[in-house]
């Protein structure tokens, strides 16, 4: 509840400007790390950070139709999540729905285009439901692509990919010799899209965890001690401009 002020201009929105506008990162891949520590620190239940950490996927998709990122790929669900307890799974689960519930209307009038990838059909219905609907509903937006990896694994991903390559070459599709690294990119969830420019991570840790291994042998890390729940506009900042600044001490000639 706000309480109105008379005579008390209401704060201009402020929003943050990048010191360099051009040469922001096009495809910005974040693992969302640390909703468990954020939680433990104020004694709350793990799941309580992960709602938390929806907010902060709100901040973060805000800001990078600000920043005018073109691509946002976010790792909400991995497949080794599921060694989870079945509580936390159900609990995860629930929140596409419950996000998109809130969101899906500001994601419209951002012009945001929702896709997702990793092994789609063992999601529980509900979710699939719930995702599929936005995906369908945000086709033709041609803005910021919103990408969300559920049940993603990357080790997985590569396997499967090979285990088609192999079906299309029995099916005469493909020969052995028309395969190289093009081609087999097209058989990875990420067809279509090119690869990160930009990995950040949360929470201090500075591993891949199976994470777009194959899209990610070019890409820039980023790591940061902020926990997801604590990330905002003003970390998602620094992050892209100290990837400008590395570009301008290696890159070019
Ligand atoms: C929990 C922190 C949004 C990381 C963020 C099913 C873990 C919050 C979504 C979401 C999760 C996914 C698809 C979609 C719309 C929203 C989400 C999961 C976890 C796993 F179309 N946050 N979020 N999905 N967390």
């Amino acid at each position: 509840m706000s309480i109105r002020l008379p005579f008390i201009k209401k704060k201009q929105k402020e929003t943050i400007q990048l010191m360099d506008s051009k040469n922001v990162p096009n495809h910005i891949a974040i693992i969302m790390d640390g909703n468990g520590r954020w939680a433990k620190k104020r004694s709350l239940p793990r799941i309580a950070g992960h709602k938390e950490g929806v907010d902060a996927v709100v901040k973060a998709v805000r800001a990078a139709h600000q920043f005018n990122v073109k691509i946002l790929t976010l790792y909400a669900f991995s497949t080794e999540n599921w060694k989870r307890p079945q509580k936390e799974i159900e609990f995860l689960m629930k929140l596409p729905k419950e996000f998109l519930h809130i969101h899906l209307p500001e994601l419209m009038e951002r012009n945001v285009r929702i896709q997702t990838i990793g092994e789609f059909n063992a999601l529980p219905a509900h979710t699939k439901e719930a995702v599929q609907y936005a995906i369908d509903k945000t086709k033709n937006n041609d803005g910021l692509l919103l990408n969300f990896a559920l049940n993603y694994g990357s080790r997985y991903e590569i396997v499967q990919a090979m285990k088609h390559i192999v079906s299309d070459i029995n099916e005469a599709k493909l020969t052995l010799d028309a395969i190289d690294e093009t081609v087999f990119s097209k058989y990875l969830y990420t067809n279509g899209l090119h690869d990160p420019d930009l990995l950040i991570r949360t929470s201090g840790e500075q591993r891949l965890s199976n994470f777009l291994l194959w899209q990610m042998a070019y890409t820039e890390f980023w790591f940061t001690d902020v926990l997801w729940p604590d990330f905002d506009e003003a970390v998602f900042k620094q992050a892209i401009e100290e990837y400008q600044q590395r570009q301008r001490r290696y890159g070019g000639i």
